[in-house]
């Protein structure tokens, strides 16, 4: 990876996104590259980033972006080959991400996937891409949303966020995918682990994968009756249970059937827009936040922030008074809109 001294000029921007766009692989990973770089505050970076999704905005809004998640060693790599190899026969291009919300470096588990992905190598309809997340805010970098903008504006019909459910991270994907699939296999802790999780709230499709397995009819079963306890208008989508068996592709057809009767009632119903511009709303305020954040940095407002805490800690001060004179010390926005 190149370390320009000096932002990329405008045209450089153009240039490659155009190429992204022809669908040139090395062109949407240099961006994604870009995205990634951007991340520790870096003005040179972050002013590139700016270009880069000052160019790309007018790009979006095409793919379909498909969240999935589940435990550990469910089968969520071998689903999401699975997955690519049935929309490739659909004729769709598909994007990857594959993110690791658990350590902040690319370990074994990513290096497994590459070698399942390795499958799709040749295949120019088909981009994947890991990513380890920095944690930046959440478990999730707020990265993923613009390496996702990226793979958007290069065209492809479909991009799978493929991430680990821990913590987080699920409920994070289910805010950034149009679609959430919530993947299950029997042995796996079950439905009760699933009520734990909180997974009921956030799955779109529901996959009990493994079902060659004992037990997968169990986990259907399961979190059928979990979920037909949740409160539901009538009209509203009713999260399927399917079932596959990932390794030889078996109800994968299913699953794409069902991707896209989803993304067929969210473009009918509206509910695609609404669900994008409350992405939008919060990539905003995350950006807005660490900007903010960022500039208490360079005007030493930190050290400030020290001193009206101990103030308030002894009761010299209260919180909202001290919030009012930290948000005053800090510059005001750039009015000249992006550079
Ligand atoms: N029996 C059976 N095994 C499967 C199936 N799908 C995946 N596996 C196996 O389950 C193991 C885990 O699969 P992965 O696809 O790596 O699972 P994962 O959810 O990506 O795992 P992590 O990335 O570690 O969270 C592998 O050994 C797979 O071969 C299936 O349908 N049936
Ligand atoms: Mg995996």
């Amino acid at each position: 990876m190149s370390r320009p001294a000096e932002p990329d000029p405008r045209g450089q921007v153009d240039d490659l996104v155009a190429r992204a766009r022809a669908g040139e692989a090395r062109a949407v990973g240099r961006l994604i590259s870009w995205v990634e770089d951007a991340t520790p505050a870096s003005p040179v970076f972050s002013q590139r980033l700016r270009a880069v999704m000052a160019a790309l905005a007018p790009h979006v809004g095409h793919a379909h972006v498909v969240g999935l998640t589940g435990a550990p060693g469910v089968g969520k790599s071998t689903s999401t080959s699975a997955l690519v190899r049935e929309l490739r026969g659909r004729g769709r291009r598909v994007a990857v991400l594959a993110i690791d919300p658990s350590s902040p470096f690319s370990g074994g588990a990513l290096l497994g996937d590459r070698i399942r992905m390795g499958d799709h190598a040749l295949d120019s309809g088909v981009f994947i891409r890991s990513m380890a997340s920095r944690g930046h805010l959440g478990g999730l970098s707020w990265t993923t949303p613009q390496a996702v903008r990226v793979l958007d504006a290069a065209g492809f019909d479909v991009v799978v966020i493929e991430t680990v459910g821990v913590g987080q991270s699920e409920v994070e994907i289910a805010g950034l995918a149009d679609t959430t699939v919530v993947l299950l296999a029997p042995g796996m802790g079950d439905g009760i682990q699933a009520a734990k999780a909180g997974i009921l709230e956030i799955g779109d499709v529901y996959v009990v994968n493994k079902a060659d397995r004992d037990g997968a009819d169990h986990v259907r079963r399961d979190l059928r009756s979990m979920m037909a306890l949740a409160d539901r208008p009538p009209e509203a989508w009713k999260p399927p249970i399917l079932k596959t068996v990932a390794q030889t592709g078996e109800g994968l057809a299913e699953v794409a059937d069902v991707l896209d009767r989803h993304h067929r009632r969210l473009t009918a119903s509206g509910e695609l827009v609404r669900r994008r511009a409350r992405r939008a709303r919060d990539e905003i305020e995350a950006i807005a936040l660490d900007d903010l954040r960022r500039s208490w940095g360079r005007v030493g407002t930190v050290e400030a922030l020290d001193g009206l805490a101990d103030r308030v800690a002894a009761g010299d001060l209260d919180p909202y008074a001290a919030a009012d004179q930290l948000l005053a010390l800090a510059p005001k926005p750039p009015g000249g809109g992006p550079a």
